[in-house]
């Protein structure tokens, strides 16, 4: 046996903690220490998943309802925070959400901001959101869009309360320190421009103006894609085609003028899970939020690593979410109608998405 070994890997060990204690205070760090933290050799995220039933959620919103004005507020939204990421605002690393309440008679005031917004009607009909002057009236089950640094207002002449998700890219344009605001120094609601649907009978019928380029730049022209036309299409296609094995009946929706993504950031889907079906697993690396907007299931997943499924009994309106590389899985009984939103686009314009179809 050579008594000098362990000695001499003593002395290299007291001479590497030296030797970072002597560097820290120049602000250097060795690599080593951290290199199979930084590239995994699969995705290892600090999210969890998560649910937010609407029966538990709604009384919350209520009383904010009751607590402050959308005025006062500038947004009444209750933020869905990722169980793992509390006070982060966030419900993935990249992804914000929130349920917004506005009630009758109410203005949310004016202002623009380079983060793009979504929103997805959960409750209530007849409130409007005003996008550069052009009004649209909500529905449950309508995808509307607020592209980067446009003038948004929202406002209500419904007779009942309105909650809509607020799909936001704000972590992602926090992490590239390129966020920019306004408010809106013409009076808290916009004068309306344009008729109401004047951008839908320009865009949102499969034909598209003959000279005028994208008003919007990399976001869609379409303010909002009412869920009447969605519903109508996965009905047909329920009727006459087969499901997929995963996803049931799922499309995306896409920018009329150049059938991608209808907004750089997010992501957006729909799918209707037929009766009876039982989906089989999958992953992907894009993390994803849903919002039920019809019917019962299961949401079952699993984390990386992870021995064992959670399964979460969904109902309408109510919010789920998962985070990248969680094996999932989707069953109903009864049916249900799922709205998704995810981080997507920016996987897919980096090359770095991955989805794997699972076979069990
Ligand atoms: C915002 O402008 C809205 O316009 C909703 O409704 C949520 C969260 C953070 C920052 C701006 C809206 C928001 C937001």
């Amino acid at each position: 046996m050579n008594a000098s070994l362990p000695t001499r890997s003593t002395q290299m060990v007291s001479e590497r903690e030296q030797l970072y204690a002597d560097m820290s205070p120049h602000h250097l760090t060795p690599l080593w220490e951290v290199l199979h933290a930084l590239v995994p050799p699969a995705p290892q995220t600090p999210c969890v998943a998560g649910h937010w039933r609407y029966a538990d959620v709604r009384p919350f919103l209520m009383r904010a309802g009751a607590a402050i004005t959308a005025q006062e507020a500038v947004r009444r939204v209750l933020i869905l925070e990722n169980p793992a990421l509390r006070g982060q605002s966030a419900i993935t690393q990249s992804l914000y959400a929130g349920l917004q309440l506005i009630l009758p008679g109410e203005v949310a005031p004016s202002h623009r901001h380079t983060q793009s917004a979504l929103r997805f009607i959960v409750e209530g009909s007849g409130a409007y959101t005003a996008v550069d002057g052009e009004r649209t009236t909500m529905h449950p089950g309508d995808f509307i869009i607020t592209p980067s640094w446009t003038w948004h207002d929202h406002g209500s002449e419904a007779a009942e309360p309105v909650v809509w998700l607020d799909g936001l890219d704000i972590p992602m344009l926090r992490f590239f320190d390129a966020g920019f605001a306004q408010n809106d120094t013409r009076g808290d609601s916009q004068a309306v421009q344009r008729a109401e649907g004047e951008s839908f009978a320009r865009y949102g019928h499969n034909m598209a103006p003959v000279r005028k380029t994208a008003p919007f730049g990399a976001t869609s022209p379409i303010f909002s894609y009412p869920y009447a036309r969605t519903r109508e299409a996965l009905h047909a296609l329920e009727r006459d085609t087969a499901p997929d094995a995963h996803d049931g009946f799922k499309l995306r929706y896409v920018n009329p003028l150049t059938g991608g993504w209808p907004m750089p950031t997010l992501g957006t889907f729909m799918q209707r899970l037929p009766t009876g079906f039982s989906g089989l697993p999958y992953r992907q690396t894009d993390g994803c939020v849903f919002s039920v907007v019809e019917g019962q299931g299961q949401l079952h997943v699993q984390a990386p690593g992870a021995t064992q499924e959670t399964t979460y009994d969904f109902g309408s309106q109510d919010h789920l979410v998962v985070p990248s590389w969680h094996r999932t899985r989707l069953s109903s009984a009864s049916g249900a109608v799922l709205f998704s939103f995810s981080d997507r686009p920016v996987h897919e314009a980096l090359g770095i998405h991955q989805e794997e179809r699972l076979s069990a």
